[in-house]
């Protein structure tokens, strides 16, 4: 009995045995499984919301939260196109979050294109800025003569809704405004795009409605490039006539035309880094996201080269923030539809080097 008993709970042990490390195998394998999954995913970093289509983040801190300052695409049936009707988008969500790693709250409709008395159509890439209580957002649309414009709306709340001013601010034109605050307190507008953007309809401060739809026929001339206007202390108008963002080459001349891979095309950004100010834009057609450097707000900056690859998708737009100590980029890509206007926000850290410049950020794993 006592043998039996002995056998039988030694065949029990060895069956136990067998079926905790078969259990371990399939952890193990399942752990295998999990980590390839994980080697083999296509992209560096995963969509911040997944409810709603966002795009072109523009990302500030502000009372110790992450604010992000989206396109909110949507499916509006209007077909592709060079001028980008496509991007047909109608109001703007306003995300945040606690912390990079954290829960992301949409905090619903922020301003809604019928309730901006001058405008047309397609609200494209915002910003926001922050001065004496009030908190004003930076937006593109279309006005009623389809001519793109940049208007201002205020709010109390960083999380909005916003109040549209009556009229587009005075002297304003094309897309993408970016606002950069300096350390002494003066805010600088950034913006323009050419192709859809219409910057290169715009000559002698006239608009040209029959000009070229893309930047092609000059191209051995300077590459048109963004603009830079001080704020006024108001932050509802230019304080100053429009300036050019230089962009130098190495030898010291500015890119040219045919330069695709370098020259300006959309989404500007500022941020200022160890007392550099750092203009990061998009080259459109070519898909990268370059830096230049430069010791005033106003240029000219130099070249740096590529920080982004290009993302899936045909645009390519972020944002540059400091969070705690480390500095992160906002971007965009088309993970969950694949469709160049339905994209997706996301978010990763962002490396200066020794040398200043930004280390190269590859969203797509290789
Ligand atoms: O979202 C519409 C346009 O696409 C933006 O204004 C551009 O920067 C590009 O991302």
């Amino acid at each position: 009995m006592m043998n039996n008993f002995k056998k039988l709970s030694g065949i029990a042990i060895i069956m136990a045995v067998a079926a905790t490390s078969s259990c371990q195998q399939n952890t193990g394998a399942k752990n295998e499984l999990k980590n390839d999954m994980v080697k083999k995913s296509k992209f560096l970093s995963e969509p911040l919301i997944k409810e709603i289509y966002t795009a072109d983040p523009s990302a500030h801190i502000f009372n110790g939260k992450i604010y992000i300052y989206p396109s909110h695409d949507i499916e509006s049936g209007t077909p592709e196109n060079d001028n980008g009707d496509h991007f047909d988008m109608k109001d703007y969500h306003i995300l945040s979050m606690d912390s990079i790693n954290g829960k992301v709250t949409d905090h619903g409709v922020a301003l809604s294109v019928k309730d901006i008395p001058w405008a047309g159509r397609q609200l494209w890439a915002p910003d926001v800025a922050f001065k004496d209580g009030t908190y004003y957002l930076y937006f593109p649309v279309k006005d009623k003569n389809d001519i793109f414009r940049i208007g201002v709306a205020t709010s109390k709340s960083p999380a909005g809704p916003f109040k549209a001013e009556p009229k587009p601010i005075e002297g304003s034109f094309s897309i993408d405004p970016a606002v950069f605050t300096d350390t002494d307190g003066s805010s600088y507008m950034y913006y323009g795009g050419i192709w859809g953007g219409q910057l290169q309809r715009w000559n002698n401060g006239k608009y040209d409605a029959n000009g070229s739809k893309t930047d092609s026929g000059k191209e051995n001339e300077p590459a048109l490039t963004a603009k830079v206007v001080k704020l006024s202390k108001n932050m509802l108008g230019f304080d100053e006539a429009v300036k050019d963002v230089v962009i130098l080459d190495a030898a010291g001349k500015p890119l040219l035309t045919k330069d695709h891979d370098r020259r300006f095309f959309e989404g500007a950004w500022m941020h200022k880094f160890n007392g550099k100010y750092y203009f990061t834009y998009s080259t459109g057609d070519t898909h990268f996201l370059a830096s230049a450097i430069g010791d005033s707000p106003y240029g000219p900056f130099k070249y740096q080269g590529t920080f982004m690859n290009p993302v899936q998708g045909w645009t390519t737009h972020h944002s540059i923030v400091e969070v705690k100590g480390k500095w992160y980029i906002f971007y965009h890509d088309t993970q969950l539809s694949n469709k160049t206007h339905l994209r997706n926000v996301k978010v990763t850290e962002l490396r200066h080097k020794d040398d200043g410049t930004i280390a190269l950020i590859d969203p797509i794993n290789k």
